[in-house]
């Protein structure tokens, strides 16, 4: 398989973690989203949308979208399970996942920071301010959810690591990458730390990708 990456991207590290839970090995191509390198002919041919992951198998299938392609991974290499066996337990999962997925990762891409910059000239310290709401809201919406839920476990649903893990994970990291803390959301704190204890996730992360910068 061939994962189409970039040590930042917070669609692609999930997609990183999802391949290390099922224990399978990729090649990475790396594309430079900060050189503009996703909107290349030869990536548009690859992923239309210009935006990774994209996950090529080795029959040369391509698949896209992160949540997608997590889902694929965990129907195709059912172990470890990313999703509870119930269809309640399910639709909490998916739903805790799209929160970031849907709702708070789609409006602080590069495409879209860049459309700020260059259409309602917004400076960079602006536009680090909007990717910090965006990732607070989803932030509050997360602690609350998983604070008050009796589904909550060691990790967001229960004491497995589900989907929605992978997703707050990824949340957390690019909070974090625009130097928001998590000190306002002990639960989230309290489960990304445990996600992080285990190398498949640590190993994932962002600032441990070739080519990312020592600190950030
Ligand atoms: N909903 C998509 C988001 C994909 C996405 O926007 N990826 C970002 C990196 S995390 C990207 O490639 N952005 C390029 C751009 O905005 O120009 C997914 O979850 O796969």
């Amino acid at each position: 398989m061939k994962l189409y990456t970039y040590w930042r991207s917070l669609a692609t590290f999930r997609v990183r973690i999802a391949l290390n839970l099922k224990g399978l090995g990729y090649d990475s191509v790396y594309v430079d989203l900060d050189a503009g390198q996703q909107r290349a002919a030869e990536f548009k041919a690859v992923n239309p949308q210009m935006v990774i992951p994209a996950l090529v198998e080795d029959d040369g299938n391509v698949l896209y979208q992160s949540m997608a392609i997590m889902e694929y991974l965990n129907e195709v290499y059912p172990e470890p399970p990313l999703l509870p066996a119930d269809p309640r337990g399910r639709a909490r999962v998916r739903a805790l996942s799209l929160i970031t997925v849907a709702d708070s990762h789609p409006l602080i891409v590069p495409r879209v920071r860049n459309h700020l910059g260059a259409t309602f000239n917004l400076d960079e310290a602006g536009k680090v301010t909007w990717v910090r709401h965006w990732f607070a809201a989803g932030l509050d919406a997360y602690e609350m959810h998983l604070s008050r839920d009796k589904a909550t476990g060691t990790y967001c649903h229960g004491d497995r690591v589900t989907m929605a893990d992978l997703c707050l994970v990824s949340h957390a990291a690019g909070y974090r990458v625009f130097k928001g803390t998590l000190e306002q959301y002990p639960t989230v704190a309290r489960i990304v730390g445990k996600c992080l204890e285990d190398d498949r996730f640590a190993r994932a992360q962002p600032l441990r990708q070739p080519g990312a910068p020592a600190s950030h």
